[in-house]
């Protein structure tokens, strides 16, 4: 096997289990149960603007099961299909994220700061959007019945899901932004 290919595998297992790390370190100060502002994705973004979009799904998806392994997932664990949704295929489209990563490439070598640091933005909303779509979706389809009276199912999963992406992408477009002048540490292989 290729050195390449075999730092790729390392650094996917790695960062993968620091998002699980940060999770669980996190999760006493969460700030009630779907309202988060939280930077725990932030990992599997280093990791797929550093590496493209395959190894950061592969990252999101062993996270997802992690917290299945944990036991964290357990109360918000309604049915295989709710579960299998939001745990395997909402936390693997974090690393769709990685879409970006030509451009980036491009923008650092040229030393476009603006334009890099644009470009990470981008990249985080398109990872949080595609997987709080995820959320939302079953929110509507699974979580309907938790709506306050008198709420449809639709609104209450845009509150709900809505706020927590805002969090999330807030939150994690701040930490990238405070690391971003060390980024090339990240970025270069
Ligand atoms: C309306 C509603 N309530 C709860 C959920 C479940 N949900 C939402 C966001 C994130 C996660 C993953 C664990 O952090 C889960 C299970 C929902 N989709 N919709």
């Amino acid at each position: 096997m290729q050195k390449t290919k075999i730092n790729v595998i390392a650094e996917t297992s790695l960062l993968a289990g620091l998002a699980m790390i940060l999770d669980l370190l996190t999760q006493p100060m969460s700030l009630g149960p779907w309202i988060s502002f939280s930077f725990k994705m932030v990992p599997i973004f280093i990791l797929a603007f550093r590496r493209g979009i395959k190894p950061a799904m592969l990252a999101g998806l062993i996270w997802g099961i992690l917290q299945v392994a944990f036991g964290e997932a357990a109360g918000n664990w309604l049915n295989l299909t709710q579960g299998f949704l939001e745990y395997f295929v909402a936390f693997s489209f974090v690393g769709i994220g990685g879409l970006v990563k030509p451009w980036l490439d491009k923008a650092m070598t040229k030393k476009e700061t603006f334009k890099g640091l644009s470009l990470i933005i981008l990249g985080i909303f398109l990872g949080t959007i595609s997987r709080y779509f995820i959320h939302f979706i079953a929110g509507i389809i699974f979580w309907g019945s938790y709506a306050p009276k008198g709420q449809s199912a639709l609104l209450y999963s845009s509150i709900i899901n809505g706020s927590s992406w805002l969090g999330e992408t807030l939150a994690c477009s701040i930490a990238l932004w405070l690391l971003y002048p060390f980024i090339n540490i990240f970025l270069k292989k």
